[in-house]
């Protein structure tokens, strides 16, 4: 490999579609899977979908590095290959950060660990942020977007697993996940695993864009400003999420007979217990919680026997290694609740 550095942007790929893409597949009863098949991944674009022709793309590497490098395709498949299952979150509109989207599915990544990649050109210091730029642009919210630009802290990478990939499941990766290449930020939001990747860039400070510092940040609470947190957070890290797959809306469970509730939990820093209440939020249970295993979600379950009959809601609330519990309402990881019939 002679890397060498690129000095021009890339040229823009035909977008087909071009403009947004929203495509949910999945509804949380049906999320039956542990591993989601590739076919039932949601596919989320802001600014439409760019047709990448894989002779021609390049990823440049540069900023804050002892030297820029810029490589190809075969340059990356020649690098070990690294299979990572984790989680994939969206959180949501970011015009709408308090609204509960439920869309996660739980995938294989496969491509280059960028830790290990980053060591081989000398991280300078002072750099404290990972810009990622993505090949598409256009039009969001009013705004003239030139390419899809996100960022998240250096300090990630010590958690480990953020993959430069091109394989989803085991082959590569579908034009609308990312086509060639990707980034796969395990553990945090999937806004932040920017596809069609052609540039990483390492900086002292935050990219300045509209998905860095205008959207998809939150407004901490009262008692956190209070406490002397920022008051605004990038939604980098998953928070605390569970997921009832079963039983699904408005089934019809029999008194006395028991059933099997059942579920998805995840979050970066992982779940340490889930909280099941079968009498609308009166009094709840401990579910029986799989271990976390690496960035997967992890199964819950409880068995209920329904004693009276009549309607009633189920929840689930998760609550993860450190403390955080999922919040009732008003939140992109408010509990979920399922209502149900007894009869
Ligand atoms: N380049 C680029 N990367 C992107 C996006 C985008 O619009 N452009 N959308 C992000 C969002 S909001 C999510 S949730 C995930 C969705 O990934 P998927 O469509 O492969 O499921 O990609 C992220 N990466
Ligand atoms: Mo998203």
């Amino acid at each position: 490999m002679a890397p060498s550095q690129r000095s021009t942007e890339p040229t823009r790929p035909p977008m087909d579609p071009a403009g947004g893409v929203r495509q949910i597949k999945l509804q949380p009863h049906e999320m039956t899977e542990r591993a989601t098949a590739t076919k039932d991944v949601f596919v989320l674009a802001h600014l439409g979908i760019p047709h990448v022709d894989p002779a021609a793309w390049r990823l440049t590497i540069d900023g804050l590095l002892a030297r820029s490098v810029t490589l190809d395709l075969v340059d990356l498949k020649r690098r070990p290959r690294k299979i990572v299952e984790a989680v994939h979150n969206c959180c949501g509109s970011p015009l709408e950060p308090t609204v509960a989207t439920r869309r996660a599915v739980n995938v294989r990544w496969g491509g280059v660990d960028l830790a290990e990649l980053l060591d081989n050109f000398g991280i300078d210091p002072r750099a404290k942020f990972l810009w990622s730029y993505g090949l598409d642009g256009g039009e969001f919210a009013g705004s003239s977007i030139d390419w899809f630009v996100k960022d998240l802290p250096l300090a990630r990478l010590a958690a480990g697993d953020i993959l430069i990939a091109y394989e989803l499941n085991g082959a590569p990766l579908p034009p609308e996940h990312g086509f060639p290449v990707r980034l796969v930020v395990p553990g945090y939001y999937g806004t932040n695993s920017v596809k069609w990747l052609w540039r990483l860039h390492l900086a002292d400070r935050r990219a300045d864009s509209l998905f860095t510092t205008k959207l998809y940040n939150d407004n901490a609470s009262a008692e956190d400003v209070a406490a002397g947190q920022p008051p605004q957070r990038p939604v980098w890290a998953i928070a605390p999420e569970a997921i009832i797959v079963t039983p699904a809306p408005d089934a019809v469970l029999a008194v006395n007979e028991p059933f099997e509730i059942t579920g998805w939990a995840w979050s970066f820093r992982g779940i340490a217990c889930v909280e099941i209440s079968t009498d609308d939020g009166a009094s709840t249970q401990r579910a029986s919680l799989e271990e976390r295993r690496g960035w997967a979600w992890q199964r819950f379950s409880l068995t209920w026997r329904p004693s009276s009959p009549g309607e009633t809601r189920l929840s689930a609330r998760a609550i993860e290694s450190g403390g955080t519990a999922q919040p009732d309402i008003g939140a992109r990881n408010a509990i979920h609740v399922v209502k149900v019939v007894v009869r």
